[in-house]
Protein backbone atom coordinates (compact mmCIF):
# COMPACT_ATOMS: atom_id res chain seq x y z
CA UNK A 1 0.00 0.00 0.00
CA UNK A 2 0.93 3.35 -0.89
CA UNK A 3 0.77 5.43 2.35
CA UNK A 4 1.51 8.58 0.34
CA UNK A 5 -1.27 8.94 -1.86
CA UNK A 6 -3.95 8.12 0.61
CA UNK A 7 -4.91 10.99 2.44
CA UNK A 8 -7.36 11.90 4.80
CA UNK A 9 -8.61 15.54 6.71
CA UNK A 10 -9.36 16.04 9.83
CA UNK A 11 -12.06 18.98 11.61
CA UNK A 12 -10.20 19.91 14.39
CA UNK A 13 -12.54 21.78 17.31
CA UNK A 14 -12.04 25.03 15.65
CA UNK A 15 -13.50 23.22 12.50
CA UNK A 16 -10.73 24.55 10.27
CA UNK A 17 -10.28 22.29 6.84
CA UNK A 18 -6.81 20.71 7.18
CA UNK A 19 -3.73 22.54 5.33
CA UNK A 20 -2.74 19.18 3.74
CA UNK A 21 -6.18 18.59 2.31
CA UNK A 22 -6.65 22.70 1.19
CA UNK A 23 -3.55 21.67 -1.02
CA UNK A 24 -4.98 18.79 -2.63
CA UNK A 25 -8.18 20.62 -3.76
CA UNK A 26 -6.24 22.93 -5.42
CA UNK A 27 -3.25 20.65 -6.29
CA UNK A 28 -2.72 19.71 -10.52
CA UNK A 29 -3.30 16.68 -11.40
CA UNK A 30 -0.35 14.38 -11.03
CA UNK A 31 1.15 13.24 -14.38
CA UNK A 32 1.27 9.40 -13.96
CA UNK A 33 -2.31 9.13 -12.70
CA UNK A 34 -4.48 7.14 -15.32
CA UNK A 35 -7.27 8.89 -15.75
CA UNK A 36 -9.33 7.40 -19.32
CA UNK A 37 -12.34 5.14 -18.81
CA UNK A 38 -11.69 1.42 -17.22
CA UNK A 39 -12.94 -1.86 -19.67
CA UNK A 40 -16.21 -2.86 -18.14
CA UNK A 41 -14.98 -5.96 -17.48
CA UNK A 42 -12.34 -5.06 -14.98
CA UNK A 43 -14.67 -1.75 -13.89
CA UNK A 44 -16.48 -4.91 -12.68
CA UNK A 45 -14.40 -6.63 -11.09
CA UNK A 46 -13.49 -4.04 -9.08
CA UNK A 47 -16.50 -3.16 -7.77
CA UNK A 48 -16.64 -6.91 -6.97
CA UNK A 49 -13.70 -6.39 -4.62
CA UNK A 50 -15.03 -3.67 -2.73
CA UNK A 51 -18.25 -4.93 -2.14
CA UNK A 52 -16.51 -8.36 -0.28
CA UNK A 53 -13.96 -6.13 1.08
CA UNK A 54 -15.59 -3.58 2.18
CA UNK A 55 -17.77 -5.77 4.12
CA UNK A 56 -15.31 -7.69 5.48
CA UNK A 57 -13.95 -4.86 7.10
CA UNK A 58 -17.35 -4.05 8.97
CA UNK A 59 -18.91 -1.71 6.29
CA UNK A 60 -23.05 -2.88 6.04
CA UNK A 61 -23.83 -0.52 3.35
CA UNK A 62 -21.50 0.25 0.58
CA UNK A 63 -22.42 2.14 -2.78
CA UNK A 64 -20.98 4.07 -5.54
CA UNK A 65 -21.76 7.49 -7.02
CA UNK A 66 -20.21 9.22 -9.82
CA UNK A 67 -18.27 12.48 -8.80
CA UNK A 68 -20.07 14.65 -11.31
CA UNK A 69 -23.85 13.50 -10.02
CA UNK A 70 -24.20 15.88 -7.18
CA UNK A 71 -23.61 19.50 -7.22
CA UNK A 72 -25.77 22.44 -8.40
CA UNK A 73 -29.36 21.19 -6.09
CA UNK A 74 -27.04 20.48 -3.18
CA UNK A 75 -24.63 23.50 -3.25
CA UNK A 76 -27.71 25.77 -3.41
CA UNK A 77 -29.27 23.99 -0.37
CA UNK A 78 -25.79 24.40 1.57
CA UNK A 79 -26.02 28.54 0.26
CA UNK A 80 -29.79 28.29 1.47
CA UNK A 81 -28.58 26.78 4.73
CA UNK A 82 -25.74 29.41 5.40
CA UNK A 83 -27.87 32.09 4.10
CA UNK A 84 -30.41 31.49 7.26
CA UNK A 85 -28.24 31.53 9.87
CA UNK A 86 -28.92 27.65 9.98
CA UNK A 87 -25.35 26.90 10.75
CA UNK A 88 -25.30 29.04 13.70
CA UNK A 89 -21.49 29.23 15.45
CA UNK A 90 -20.21 26.44 13.19
CA UNK A 91 -18.50 29.16 10.88
CA UNK A 92 -16.29 26.00 9.19
CA UNK A 93 -19.41 25.59 7.28
CA UNK A 94 -19.57 28.65 5.49
CA UNK A 95 -15.89 29.41 5.52
CA UNK A 96 -15.53 25.43 3.11
CA UNK A 97 -18.43 25.83 1.28
CA UNK A 98 -16.67 26.32 -2.03
CA UNK A 99 -15.11 22.99 -1.39
CA UNK A 100 -18.38 21.71 0.39
CA UNK A 101 -20.36 22.06 -2.39
CA UNK A 102 -19.40 19.21 -4.43
CA UNK A 103 -16.76 16.49 -4.28
CA UNK A 104 -15.04 17.69 -7.56
CA UNK A 105 -14.68 21.55 -6.04
CA UNK A 106 -13.09 19.99 -3.27
CA UNK A 107 -11.02 17.50 -5.95
CA UNK A 108 -10.88 17.94 -9.77
CA UNK A 109 -8.92 14.76 -10.82
CA UNK A 110 -12.07 12.94 -8.65
CA UNK A 111 -14.26 10.18 -10.63
CA UNK A 112 -16.08 8.48 -8.44
CA UNK A 113 -16.61 8.50 -4.84
CA UNK A 114 -17.29 5.13 -2.87
CA UNK A 115 -19.61 5.43 0.28
CA UNK A 116 -19.39 3.73 3.48
CA UNK A 117 -21.93 3.02 6.29
CA UNK A 118 -21.05 1.28 9.36
CA UNK A 119 -24.10 0.68 11.34
CA UNK A 120 -24.52 1.65 15.01
CA UNK A 121 -27.80 0.36 15.69
CA UNK A 122 -28.19 0.42 19.87
CA UNK A 123 -28.95 -2.91 21.54
CA UNK A 124 -31.46 -0.94 23.37
CA UNK A 125 -34.42 1.93 23.08
CA UNK A 126 -32.45 4.87 23.29
CA UNK A 127 -35.45 6.69 24.45
CA UNK A 128 -36.29 4.89 27.73
CA UNK A 129 -33.40 6.79 29.20
CA UNK A 130 -35.57 10.25 28.52
CA UNK A 131 -37.86 9.07 31.59
CA UNK A 132 -35.32 8.65 34.28
CA UNK A 133 -34.47 12.21 35.47
CA UNK A 134 -31.55 11.47 37.96
CA UNK A 135 -29.90 10.22 34.90
CA UNK A 136 -27.54 11.82 31.49
CA UNK A 137 -29.19 11.05 28.58
CA UNK A 138 -26.03 10.51 26.00
CA UNK A 139 -26.83 9.81 22.61
CA UNK A 140 -26.57 6.50 20.98
CA UNK A 141 -23.54 7.69 18.95
CA UNK A 142 -21.67 8.41 21.73
CA UNK A 143 -22.18 5.77 23.88
CA UNK A 144 -18.97 4.28 22.74
CA UNK A 145 -15.48 4.68 21.56
CA UNK A 146 -14.93 7.67 19.00
CA UNK A 147 -16.23 6.07 15.58
CA UNK A 148 -13.88 8.41 13.69
CA UNK A 149 -10.46 7.02 14.14
CA UNK A 150 -12.60 3.84 13.65
CA UNK A 151 -14.07 4.21 10.66
CA UNK A 152 -10.73 6.45 9.08
CA UNK A 153 -9.20 3.47 9.65
CA UNK A 154 -11.05 1.09 7.71
CA UNK A 155 -11.34 3.00 4.76
CA UNK A 156 -7.25 3.56 4.64
CA UNK A 157 -7.13 0.16 4.48
CA UNK A 158 -10.20 -0.35 1.73
CA UNK A 159 -8.47 2.22 -0.37
CA UNK A 160 -5.11 0.69 -0.24
CA UNK A 161 -5.68 -2.58 -0.78
CA UNK A 162 -8.31 -0.98 -4.08
CA UNK A 163 -5.45 0.58 -5.44
CA UNK A 164 -3.21 -2.60 -5.28
CA UNK A 165 -6.05 -4.57 -6.91
CA UNK A 166 -6.26 -1.74 -9.79
CA UNK A 167 -2.34 -1.74 -10.31
CA UNK A 168 -2.42 -5.62 -10.51
CA UNK A 169 -5.53 -5.70 -12.40
CA UNK A 170 -4.14 -3.56 -15.20
CA UNK A 171 -6.20 -0.12 -14.25
CA UNK A 172 -2.84 1.51 -13.89
CA UNK A 173 -1.32 4.16 -11.22
CA UNK A 174 -4.59 5.92 -9.59
CA UNK A 175 -5.62 7.64 -6.56
CA UNK A 176 -7.76 7.91 -3.10
CA UNK A 177 -8.99 9.84 -0.63
CA UNK A 178 -10.83 8.93 2.51
CA UNK A 179 -13.12 11.26 4.45
CA UNK A 180 -15.32 10.55 7.48
CA UNK A 181 -17.62 13.89 8.96
CA UNK A 182 -15.06 16.06 9.34
CA UNK A 183 -13.66 17.04 6.05
CA UNK A 184 -15.52 19.35 3.96
CA UNK A 185 -17.68 16.89 2.30
CA UNK A 186 -21.48 16.65 2.34
CA UNK A 187 -21.58 12.61 3.52
CA UNK A 188 -25.74 12.90 3.51
CA UNK A 189 -26.54 14.13 -0.50
CA UNK A 190 -23.24 11.30 -1.35
CA UNK A 191 -24.83 8.55 0.58
CA UNK A 192 -28.26 9.39 -1.53
CA UNK A 193 -26.58 9.59 -4.78
CA UNK A 194 -24.37 6.48 -3.76
CA UNK A 195 -27.53 4.48 -3.27
CA UNK A 196 -27.31 3.93 0.53
CA UNK A 197 -30.51 5.46 1.41
CA UNK A 198 -32.16 8.89 1.42
CA UNK A 199 -32.29 12.19 3.36
CA UNK A 200 -35.04 11.64 5.50
CA UNK A 201 -37.41 14.74 6.67
CA UNK A 202 -34.90 15.23 9.62
CA UNK A 203 -32.60 15.46 7.43
CA UNK A 204 -29.97 12.49 8.28
CA UNK A 205 -29.38 9.23 5.78
CA UNK A 206 -32.16 7.10 6.12
CA UNK A 207 -31.83 3.46 4.98
CA UNK A 208 -34.13 0.58 4.07
CA UNK A 209 -32.07 -2.07 5.81
CA UNK A 210 -30.51 -0.49 8.11
CA UNK A 211 -32.87 2.31 9.54
CA UNK A 212 -31.64 5.55 10.82
CA UNK A 213 -28.33 3.86 12.53
CA UNK A 214 -25.53 4.57 10.07
CA UNK A 215 -22.38 6.38 10.23
CA UNK A 216 -21.10 7.34 6.92
CA UNK A 217 -17.75 7.67 5.09
CA UNK A 218 -16.65 7.94 2.16
CA UNK A 219 -13.41 7.05 -0.48
CA UNK A 220 -12.62 9.39 -3.40
CA UNK A 221 -10.96 7.95 -6.27
CA UNK A 222 -9.28 8.56 -9.58
CA UNK A 223 -11.05 5.36 -11.04
CA UNK A 224 -13.51 5.35 -12.80
CA UNK A 225 -16.59 2.54 -11.31
CA UNK A 226 -19.89 1.17 -12.07
CA UNK A 227 -22.24 3.59 -10.54
CA UNK A 228 -25.40 2.63 -8.25
CA UNK A 229 -28.88 4.07 -8.87
CA UNK A 230 -29.50 6.67 -6.27
CA UNK A 231 -31.40 6.40 -3.30
CA UNK A 232 -35.63 7.12 -3.44
CA UNK A 233 -37.21 9.23 -0.62
CA UNK A 234 -39.51 6.97 0.67
CA UNK A 235 -40.89 9.45 3.39
CA UNK A 236 -44.20 9.48 1.91
CA UNK A 237 -46.91 11.58 4.47
CA UNK A 238 -44.80 10.52 7.52
CA UNK A 239 -43.69 12.99 10.17
CA UNK A 240 -43.08 11.26 13.06
CA UNK A 241 -39.73 12.80 12.96
CA UNK A 242 -41.04 16.24 12.68
CA UNK A 243 -43.74 16.09 15.44
CA UNK A 244 -41.09 14.23 18.12
CA UNK A 245 -38.68 16.95 18.41
CA UNK A 246 -38.68 18.52 21.42
CA UNK A 247 -37.84 21.78 20.23
CA UNK A 248 -39.13 22.23 16.34
CA UNK A 249 -35.72 22.18 15.04
CA UNK A 250 -37.03 21.42 11.37
CA UNK A 251 -40.52 22.96 10.90
CA UNK A 252 -39.95 22.74 7.19
CA UNK A 253 -39.11 19.36 6.43
CA UNK A 254 -35.83 18.76 4.78
CA UNK A 255 -34.23 21.76 6.33
CA UNK A 256 -32.73 21.48 9.78
CA UNK A 257 -31.96 25.09 12.30
CA UNK A 258 -29.02 24.13 13.37
CA UNK A 259 -29.29 26.50 16.07
CA UNK A 260 -32.55 25.05 17.51
CA UNK A 261 -31.43 21.04 17.41
CA UNK A 262 -30.26 19.73 20.86
CA UNK A 263 -27.00 17.75 18.97
CA UNK A 264 -26.03 21.66 18.41
CA UNK A 265 -27.07 23.21 21.34
CA UNK A 266 -25.15 20.47 23.68
CA UNK A 267 -22.16 19.61 21.34
CA UNK A 268 -21.19 22.18 18.69
CA UNK A 269 -21.70 25.29 20.30
CA UNK A 270 -19.89 26.19 23.26
CA UNK A 271 -21.97 29.24 24.14
CA UNK A 272 -24.81 28.53 27.18
CA UNK A 273 -27.56 27.12 25.89
CA UNK A 274 -30.29 29.85 25.08
CA UNK A 275 -33.12 29.82 28.11
CA UNK A 276 -35.75 28.85 25.13
CA UNK A 277 -34.30 25.79 24.72
CA UNK A 278 -33.05 24.12 28.37
CA UNK A 279 -36.43 22.99 29.80
CA UNK A 280 -36.89 21.17 25.93
CA UNK A 281 -33.30 19.57 26.21
CA UNK A 282 -35.06 17.47 29.22
CA UNK A 283 -31.95 14.87 30.57
CA UNK A 284 -30.00 15.31 27.33
CA UNK A 285 -26.57 16.12 27.96
CA UNK A 286 -24.73 14.98 25.01
CA UNK A 287 -26.54 15.36 21.63
CA UNK A 288 -29.97 13.75 20.77
CA UNK A 289 -31.84 10.40 18.89
CA UNK A 290 -35.61 11.10 19.15
CA UNK A 291 -35.82 12.04 15.66
CA UNK A 292 -33.92 9.35 14.30
CA UNK A 293 -35.12 6.99 17.09
CA UNK A 294 -39.02 7.30 15.94
CA UNK A 295 -38.11 6.53 12.49
CA UNK A 296 -40.53 3.55 11.14
CA UNK A 297 -37.89 2.65 9.06
CA UNK A 298 -35.73 1.27 11.71
CA UNK A 299 -38.47 -1.54 11.87
CA UNK A 300 -35.20 -3.70 9.81
CA UNK A 301 -32.31 -2.03 11.81
CA UNK A 302 -30.24 -4.62 13.73
CA UNK A 303 -27.39 -4.16 16.51
CA UNK A 304 -23.96 -2.87 15.47
CA UNK A 305 -21.91 -6.00 14.55
CA UNK A 306 -18.99 -4.21 14.81
CA UNK A 307 -17.92 -4.45 18.73
CA UNK A 308 -16.77 -1.09 18.96
CA UNK A 309 -20.07 0.35 18.46
CA UNK A 310 -21.43 -1.15 21.54
CA UNK A 311 -22.59 1.22 23.99
CA UNK A 312 -19.99 0.89 27.14
CA UNK A 313 -21.99 0.24 30.62
CA UNK A 314 -21.18 3.05 32.07
CA UNK A 315 -22.52 5.55 29.93
CA UNK A 316 -25.75 3.64 28.89
CA UNK A 317 -27.49 5.82 32.17
CA UNK A 318 -25.37 7.49 34.36
CA UNK A 319 -25.69 9.01 37.52
CA UNK A 320 -26.31 13.13 37.17
CA UNK A 321 -25.13 13.52 40.83
CA UNK A 322 -21.87 11.64 39.68
CA UNK A 323 -21.23 13.59 36.96
CA UNK A 324 -21.92 16.87 38.55
CA UNK A 325 -19.13 16.15 40.80
CA UNK A 326 -16.33 15.66 37.62
CA UNK A 327 -13.26 17.48 38.04
CA UNK A 328 -11.32 18.18 34.87
CA UNK A 329 -8.81 15.20 35.76
CA UNK A 330 -11.80 12.58 36.39
CA UNK A 331 -13.84 14.28 33.38
CA UNK A 332 -10.78 13.22 31.33
CA UNK A 333 -10.34 9.91 32.59
CA UNK A 334 -13.91 8.97 32.36
CA UNK A 335 -14.31 10.49 28.69
CA UNK A 336 -11.10 8.79 27.64
CA UNK A 337 -11.53 7.59 23.76
CA UNK A 338 -14.62 9.36 23.59
CA UNK A 339 -16.16 12.11 21.61
CA UNK A 340 -17.47 13.72 24.69
CA UNK A 341 -13.67 14.41 26.02
CA UNK A 342 -13.88 17.16 22.88
CA UNK A 343 -16.54 19.78 24.46
CA UNK A 344 -14.47 19.50 27.68
CA UNK A 345 -15.69 19.82 31.56
CA UNK A 346 -16.99 23.09 31.81
CA UNK A 347 -19.67 22.39 28.41
CA UNK A 348 -19.91 19.11 29.80
CA UNK A 349 -20.78 19.43 33.25
CA UNK A 350 -23.30 22.99 31.90
CA UNK A 351 -25.50 20.41 29.75
CA UNK A 352 -25.60 18.19 33.27
CA UNK A 353 -26.91 21.47 35.37
CA UNK A 354 -29.26 21.91 32.69
CA UNK A 355 -30.73 18.12 33.38
CA UNK A 356 -30.45 18.77 36.77
CA UNK A 357 -32.07 21.76 36.70
CA UNK A 358 -35.07 19.65 34.76
CA UNK A 359 -35.24 16.96 37.17
CA UNK A 360 -36.90 17.82 39.76
CA UNK A 361 -34.72 16.47 42.25
CA UNK A 362 -33.88 17.58 45.50
CA UNK A 363 -31.53 15.05 46.00
CA UNK A 364 -29.44 17.06 43.38
CA UNK A 365 -29.36 20.32 45.10
CA UNK A 366 -25.66 19.65 46.63
CA UNK A 367 -24.08 19.27 43.86
CA UNK A 368 -25.68 22.21 42.54
CA UNK A 369 -25.07 24.42 44.99
CA UNK A 370 -21.44 23.57 45.49
CA UNK A 371 -20.96 24.00 41.84
CA UNK A 372 -22.20 27.79 42.14
CA UNK A 373 -18.86 28.35 43.27
CA UNK A 374 -17.48 26.54 40.34
CA UNK A 375 -13.73 28.42 38.37
CA UNK A 376 -15.75 27.98 34.77
CA UNK A 377 -18.30 30.79 34.51
CA UNK A 378 -20.28 28.47 31.89
CA UNK A 379 -21.24 26.52 34.84
CA UNK A 380 -21.87 28.89 37.57
CA UNK A 381 -23.79 30.24 35.55
CA UNK A 382 -25.66 26.66 34.88
CA UNK A 383 -25.84 25.81 38.32
CA UNK A 384 -27.63 29.45 39.46
CA UNK A 385 -30.27 28.57 36.51
CA UNK A 386 -30.74 24.90 37.66
CA UNK A 387 -30.84 26.36 41.64
CA UNK A 388 -33.63 28.57 40.16
CA UNK A 389 -35.21 25.71 39.37
CA UNK A 390 -35.29 23.14 41.77
CA UNK A 391 -35.36 25.89 44.47
CA UNK A 392 -36.55 28.92 43.54
CA UNK A 393 -37.13 31.17 46.87
CA UNK A 394 -33.63 29.99 48.12
CA UNK A 395 -31.79 30.57 44.71
CA UNK A 396 -33.99 34.52 45.17
CA UNK A 397 -32.30 34.74 48.98
CA UNK A 398 -29.16 34.17 47.62
CA UNK A 399 -28.92 36.61 44.92
CA UNK A 400 -28.47 39.99 46.37
CA UNK A 401 -24.85 38.54 47.99
CA UNK A 402 -24.09 36.54 44.70
CA UNK A 403 -24.75 40.06 42.67
CA UNK A 404 -21.72 41.39 45.22
CA UNK A 405 -19.68 38.97 44.56
CA UNK A 406 -19.73 38.02 41.02
CA UNK A 407 -18.15 39.91 38.19
CA UNK A 408 -18.73 37.81 35.46
CA UNK A 409 -22.13 38.93 32.71
CA UNK A 410 -22.49 36.01 32.05
CA UNK A 411 -23.40 34.51 35.28
CA UNK A 412 -24.44 37.81 36.32
CA UNK A 413 -27.61 37.83 33.90
CA UNK A 414 -28.40 34.90 34.81
CA UNK A 415 -28.80 36.09 38.56
CA UNK A 416 -30.97 38.64 37.32
CA UNK A 417 -33.18 36.44 34.97
CA UNK A 418 -33.79 34.64 38.28
CA UNK A 419 -37.97 34.13 38.15
CA UNK A 420 -38.20 35.29 34.84
CA UNK A 421 -40.48 32.70 33.03
CA UNK A 422 -38.60 30.67 30.62
C1 LIG B 1 -22.82 19.92 10.64
C2 LIG B 1 -23.28 18.56 11.09
C3 LIG B 1 -24.22 18.51 12.11
C4 LIG B 1 -24.94 19.75 12.63
C5 LIG B 1 -25.99 20.19 11.57
C6 LIG B 1 -26.84 19.01 11.04
C7 LIG B 1 -27.41 19.22 9.66
N1 LIG B 1 -28.53 18.56 9.39
O1 LIG B 1 -26.86 19.94 8.83
C8 LIG B 1 -25.55 19.24 13.97
C9 LIG B 1 -24.59 19.57 15.09
C10 LIG B 1 -26.91 19.80 14.35
C11 LIG B 1 -25.54 17.74 13.74
C12 LIG B 1 -26.35 16.88 14.45
C13 LIG B 1 -26.38 15.51 14.24
N2 LIG B 1 -25.53 14.78 13.49
CO1 LIG B 1 -24.24 15.59 12.26
N3 LIG B 1 -23.04 16.21 10.93
C14 LIG B 1 -22.77 17.39 10.48
C15 LIG B 1 -21.79 17.30 9.30
C16 LIG B 1 -20.38 17.58 9.83
C17 LIG B 1 -22.10 18.23 8.11
C18 LIG B 1 -23.59 18.22 7.67
C19 LIG B 1 -23.86 19.29 6.66
O2 LIG B 1 -23.23 19.34 5.62
N4 LIG B 1 -24.81 20.19 6.97
C20 LIG B 1 -25.18 21.27 6.08
C21 LIG B 1 -26.58 21.04 5.51
C22 LIG B 1 -26.89 22.09 4.45
O3 LIG B 1 -26.51 19.80 4.89
P1 LIG B 1 -27.69 18.75 4.81
O4 LIG B 1 -28.28 18.46 6.13
O5 LIG B 1 -27.17 17.60 4.02
O6 LIG B 1 -28.74 19.61 3.96
C23 LIG B 1 -29.54 19.00 3.01
C24 LIG B 1 -31.01 19.09 3.32
O7 LIG B 1 -31.25 20.25 4.05
C25 LIG B 1 -31.58 19.06 1.91
N5 LIG B 1 -32.63 20.00 1.62
C26 LIG B 1 -32.71 21.31 1.82
N6 LIG B 1 -33.85 21.78 1.35
C27 LIG B 1 -34.51 20.75 0.81
C28 LIG B 1 -35.74 20.70 0.18
C29 LIG B 1 -36.17 19.46 -0.29
C30 LIG B 1 -37.50 19.40 -0.95
C31 LIG B 1 -35.38 18.29 -0.13
C32 LIG B 1 -35.82 16.96 -0.61
C33 LIG B 1 -34.14 18.38 0.53
C34 LIG B 1 -33.74 19.61 0.97
O8 LIG B 1 -30.55 19.40 1.00
C35 LIG B 1 -29.37 19.76 1.71
C36 LIG B 1 -28.18 19.32 0.90
O9 LIG B 1 -28.25 17.94 0.62
C37 LIG B 1 -21.98 15.80 8.87
C38 LIG B 1 -20.73 15.11 8.29
C39 LIG B 1 -20.50 15.52 6.84
N7 LIG B 1 -19.29 15.88 6.52
O10 LIG B 1 -21.43 15.48 6.04
C40 LIG B 1 -22.44 15.12 10.19
C41 LIG B 1 -23.48 14.02 10.08
C42 LIG B 1 -24.56 14.51 9.17
N8 LIG B 1 -24.02 13.92 11.43
C43 LIG B 1 -24.38 12.74 11.78
C44 LIG B 1 -25.07 12.43 12.99
C45 LIG B 1 -25.09 10.96 13.39
C46 LIG B 1 -25.69 13.45 13.75
C47 LIG B 1 -26.66 13.27 14.93
C48 LIG B 1 -27.62 12.10 14.78
C49 LIG B 1 -25.81 13.15 16.23
C50 LIG B 1 -26.63 13.06 17.50
N9 LIG B 1 -27.17 11.90 17.85
O11 LIG B 1 -26.77 14.04 18.22
C51 LIG B 1 -27.40 14.64 14.92
C52 LIG B 1 -28.69 14.61 14.05
C53 LIG B 1 -29.41 15.92 13.99
C54 LIG B 1 -30.21 16.09 12.69
N10 LIG B 1 -31.53 15.93 12.74
O12 LIG B 1 -29.60 16.39 11.64
C55 LIG B 1 -24.07 11.72 10.69
C56 LIG B 1 -25.37 11.33 9.98
C57 LIG B 1 -25.37 9.89 9.44
C58 LIG B 1 -26.59 9.65 8.61
N11 LIG B 1 -27.02 8.40 8.59
O13 LIG B 1 -27.14 10.52 8.00
C59 LIG B 1 -23.05 12.53 9.78
C60 LIG B 1 -23.13 12.23 8.28
C61 LIG B 1 -21.63 12.18 10.32
C62 LIG B 1 -21.15 10.82 9.84
N12 LIG B 1 -20.00 10.77 9.17
O14 LIG B 1 -21.74 9.79 10.04
N13 LIG B 1 -24.67 17.39 12.74
S1 LIG C 1 -31.58 15.62 17.06
FE1 LIG C 1 -33.23 16.07 18.54
S2 LIG C 1 -33.36 18.31 18.59
FE2 LIG C 1 -32.14 17.77 16.78
S3 LIG C 1 -33.63 17.68 15.12
FE3 LIG C 1 -33.50 15.59 15.94
S4 LIG C 1 -35.12 15.47 17.51
FE4 LIG C 1 -34.79 17.65 17.04
S1 LIG D 1 -39.56 9.49 10.66
FE1 LIG D 1 -40.84 9.45 8.81
S2 LIG D 1 -40.53 11.49 7.88
FE2 LIG D 1 -38.87 11.19 9.36
S3 LIG D 1 -37.18 10.33 8.18
FE3 LIG D 1 -38.33 8.57 8.99
S4 LIG D 1 -39.82 8.06 7.36
FE4 LIG D 1 -39.03 10.12 6.92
Amino acid sequence: MNNDKIQSSSRNRDYGFSQRAHRVANSAPPADVASSSLPASLAGKLRGFIEADARRLGFDAIGIAPAASEGVLTGERLDAFVEAGHHGSMDWLPETAGRRRSATALWPQVRSIIVLGMNYGPDEDPLAILSRLDRGAISVYARHRDYHELIKGRLKELAGRLLAQARQAGAGEHEVKVFVDTAPVMEKPMGEMAGLGWQGKHTNLVSREHGSWLFLGSIFTTLDLPPDAPGQDLCGSCRACQDVCPTNAFPVPYQLDARRCISYLTIETRNVVPREFRQAMGNRIYGCDDCLAVCPWNKFASTAREARLIARDDLRAPSLEHLLGLDDAAFRALFSGSPIKRIGRAKFVSNCLIAAGNSGLAALLPPVERLLGDPAPLVRAMAVWALGRLSPADALRRRPAALDREEDPLVRSEWHALGQKD
